[in-house]
Order: structure tokens, then sequence, then C-alpha cells
């Protein structure tokens, strides 16, 4: 038996990975630019075991069926097949994102799993090899790897689709949580509703092409106002396009617009406030860091509010703050930054 554990963040794009060239490989249409946040670790050890006949997936202590645990039994799949092992794993997750409410907790979880999954089953693999690796369970993940701002190349091939990091002004991002039941429709289908069905996708994949490339030049050039003014007009423009599907869905609520509506008024006040909001009701307010506290204030009432700062990517722990020491052996320094 070998064991590891990992931990990853989610992370909230400024310019948004929406539709994809390839679903099997899971490469993206487009490239796509992000923070990883400092909040909202999920923490996953995987054990190695061939003694059990299937995979274990226990989310929050409890037992997964269903999808979920298929997904995760195909992620294994991938890893097994590159180690050459065929053993099965129990993989333990513990999840402080609110789950499905459109705060990218598939993209902190699949990155700790590619993290841990790698390491129990002795792959060595750099940091642009566990984003690709990543990104195979859950597009977005690929970013969760990174610490800070990470650009995620498109790429046409599995060797080329992989995140990185890249330097970016100094931000805050203020997480409004409005409401964390489950979304209506998960963001798998929805993105594939939307290329096939919205007349505004093929509008929606030039300009957001156009957008990066704009979000990476104010990131070079330092200018908070306009990688704002980018990361809210992009994501208006996929949940326009989200809205245009045939049957529509409609993630944004009275109460995200309240927060829109809060975060126009800072702007009018002069304070530099941009928002953005993923497959869900959330809005997640970009700032300076020191107008970070003005931000909050102004917008209490309207949800539950917690200011966030860049993160850390992919990490390990120690195996015996988890596991005990019997299995000391197998630890391994894979991957680590
Ligand atoms: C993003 N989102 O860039 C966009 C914005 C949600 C809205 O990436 O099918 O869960 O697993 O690759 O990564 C959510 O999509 O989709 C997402 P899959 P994923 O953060």
């Amino acid at each position: 038996m070998s064991t590891a554990t990992a931990i990853a963040h989610p992370n909230i794009a400024l310019v948004k990975y929406w539709g994809k060239r390839d679903s099997a490989l899971n490469l993206p249409a487009t490239g796509s630019l992000s923070m990883t946040l400092d909040a909202f670790p999920t923490r996953t050890t995987v054990t190695v075991d061939a003694g059990l006949d299937r995979d274990e997936f226990t989310l929050d202590g409890q037992l997964v069926e269903g999808e979920a645990a298929d997904r995760v039994t195909r992620f294994l799949d991938l890893v097994r097949e590159r180690s050459g092992s065929a053993a099965r794993a129990r993989v333990r997750s513990v999840n402080t994102v609110p789950s499905s409410a459109g705060l990218a907790s598939s993209a902190a979880g699949f990155a700790a799993l590619a993290g841990a999954s790698a390491a129990a089953y002795g792959l060595e693999l750099d940091q642009r090899s566990l984003s690709r690796l990543a990104r195979r369970g859950s597009g977005s993940a690929a970013r969760s790897v990174i610490p800070g701002f990470a650009l995620w190349h498109a790429g046409a091939t599995d060797e080329e689709s992989f995140a990185e990091p890249l330097d970016a002004p100094d931000l805050a991002m203020v997480v409004v949580t409005v409401d964390r039941t489950e979304k209506p429709v998960p963001s798998r289908d929805a993105m594939r509703r939307t290329a096939l069905t919205s007349p505004f996708y093929p509008a929606w994949i030039t300009s957001t092409e156009a957008s990066l490339r704009a979000a990476v030049d104010a990131c070079r050039d330092g200018d908070v106002e306009r990688l704002g003014r980018i990361a809210e007009t992009n994501a208006l423009r996929m949940h326009a396009a989200i809205q245009a599907c045939d049957p529509p869905i409609r993630y944004l609520t009275p109460a995200s617009l309240r927060v829109l509506d809060g975060v126009e008024g800072l702007r009018r006040d002069g304070v530099d406030a941009y928002a953005t909001a993923d497959a869900g009701p959330n809005v997640v307010v970009l700032c300076r860091p020191g107008d970070a506290d003005v931000v909050r204030d102004r917008l209490t009432g309207l949800g539950e509010l917690i200011i966030t700062r860049p993160g850390p990517g992919l990490r390990f722990l120690p195996l015996d703050d988890d596991q005990g020491d019997a299995r000391r052996g197998a630890r391994t320094a894979v991957g680590r930054q």
C-alpha cells in the first residue's frame, strides 16, 4: 500500500473557460486566465490498496456513489494506465468549497486528486504534467495546480494544453456567496448546451480570444482597472451566451444582480471594483488589496462575504500529517513546487 495527501484551492477565472474543442481530452475551445485563491482548500488522500476490488471515494466522510464516484474512477484509470498498476484506491477528500454553488469545487477537487493519486501511484510529474493531468479530471483544475495567477493555454493537443504561472498586479477577490444550494445545471452540461444551441457561442469564442490577449497585456502592465473591466465584460458575455441556450439556462439570480449593482455603485464612488461570476449565482469582486475592506463593507448584507488573496498551488502534505508512520516508505517528493 502507498499513500499520499495533496491540497489544492479553487481558482476564479478573470477570462473564462466555457466550451471544449475536445471533450475526450478535455481541451478547451479557448485559453483562460485565473487567480488561485488562498481560501476553501480541498485536501485529498489517496491510498493504493491491492486488496480492494473497486475504488472507494468518500467526500467529507460520506461514501460517494454514482456518477461522481465513476468520474473519480475514470480519472484514477488514467493514473493507473500511466503507472502500470491495476490496484484500486481509497480516496478521502475533505472539501471546504460550497459544493456545486459555482465556486469551482471541481477545480480544487481534481487538482488535489491529481496530485495525491500521481504521488500514491509513484508517478514523478512536474508542475506542467500535473496541470495536464488535473485538466483531464476537470478543465479548470489545470489552473488550480498553479499558485497565484495562472494562464491556461488552450493548446491543440494533450501536451499543449496546460496552465502556467503569470505575473499579474496584486489583487484581492471578495467572494460574495448569495446561495449555497446546488446549481440547476452542472457546468459540464451547460457548456455542451451552449456550444450546441447558443447562437452567441461563436461570438463568445472570438471575443474571449481577444479578451485573453488584452488581459495578458493588462497583467504585464500591472493595470488593475483594465484587467477588471476585461474580467467583468468577459463574465457577463459568458452569462449572455449561456442564457441564450435552448432551453435557456440562467445562473444569475436577483441576489447576484444586487451585488452587480453594488459593484457599479462602488465604481461610481471611485473604487476600482469589478464583478465576475462562474456557473452559479455567487459573485466575486476583484479589487486592489487596499480596497478590499471598503468593498466588503459596502456589500455587507448582500451575501456571505470573504476576502481572498492569491493562494498557493497544488501542494503535498508530509505523510505523517495524515496517515501515521506505517507507510512512510511510500512518501514521495513528486511534484513539489
Ligand atoms: C472557469 N467554469 O473558467 C469557468 C467559468 C465555470 C464558469 O471552468 O467539464 O468544471 O470539468 O472541464 O472545469 C467550470 O467548468 O468543466 C468552469 P469540465 P469545469 O472557471
